[in-house]
């Protein structure tokens, strides 16, 4: 807010540099973004290097200089900073709290490497992991049934957490000429991600636009899938 000094170091093309931007629109907080190349191939830039040496990825958010990596950290940080602004991200109830926490990284850990992966690889291991993709995003969207968003009635840390990924993915999909996520597939994933994205959704307009992203993905392909499968085939 005022007085503050946020810097984002980010992509405009990753997922997880989205999910902070979200956090970050959400509660009204200004904030410069850098918006570094990650096309496969190209450096890492110095200043991310300095800033997260653990994992050397973005997103790395400077508040007043200090460094903090990690979407899921870094959206909780948000809500915690700036907490009165805007909606809360995170639950109040103890309980309820830790739920959201705990639903992020079952998305994270079980969720995102399948469906990504997915997309990069074929034949036997492309069926095995849209297996896994489907059985896990399917835990996933149990916890989405009679609710209109994870967090209730308002959108919360686990929404944002899984929109920023299932609209890569359902971008990217079709980039790259595979279907890993439809609504036969994941029928309570896709209604609520239509909710959110459509007209009055509440991140309508906050994503980049479907084809710009597509047409990033589509040029960028073959280099995505050699170093996609180099790090996790
Ligand atoms: N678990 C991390 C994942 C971050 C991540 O994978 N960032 C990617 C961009 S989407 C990255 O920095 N890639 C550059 C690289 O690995 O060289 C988070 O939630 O922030």
């Amino acid at each position: 807010m005022a007085g503050d000094d946020v810097k984002l170091l980010g992509s405009w093309a990753s997922p997880f540099s989205e999910r902070v931007q979200v956090g970050l629109k959400l509660k009204g907080v200004s904030y410069n973004f850098a918006d570094l190349d990650i096309s496969p191939g190209k450096p890492k830039s110095p200043e991310l290097l300095l800033y997260n040496p653990a994992y050397k990825k973005i997103p790395v958010l400077l508040h007043h200089g200090q460094p903090i990596a990690e979407s899921l950290v870094i959206l909780e940080f948000v809500d915690d900073q700036w907490a009165g602004e805007g909606p809360s991200l995170l639950p109040k109830d103890p309980y309820q709290r830790a739920l959201a926490r705990f639903w992020a990284k079952f998305f994270d850990d079980k969720c995102i490497l399948p469906l990504w992966m997915s997309l990069w690889t074929e034949g036997e291991k492309q069926k095995g992991l849209m297996a896994e993709a489907k059985a896990n995003l399917s835990i996933i969207e149990g916890e989405l049934e009679g609710k209109k968003f994870f967090g209730g009635e308002e959108i919360g840390f686990v929404d944002i957490a899984v929109i920023c990924i299932l609209y890569w993915i359902d971008v990217v999909q079709e980039a790259v000429g595979v279907s890993v996520l439809d609504s036969e597939r994941h029928p309570a994933a896709c209604r609520w991600m239509k909710d959110l994205l459509g007209a009055g959704g509440a991140v309508n307009g906050l994503l980049p636009p479907r084809e710009k992203l597509r047409a990033y993905f589509e040029g960028n392909k073959e280099g995505f899938r050699a170093r996609m499968n180099a790090l996790y085939g």
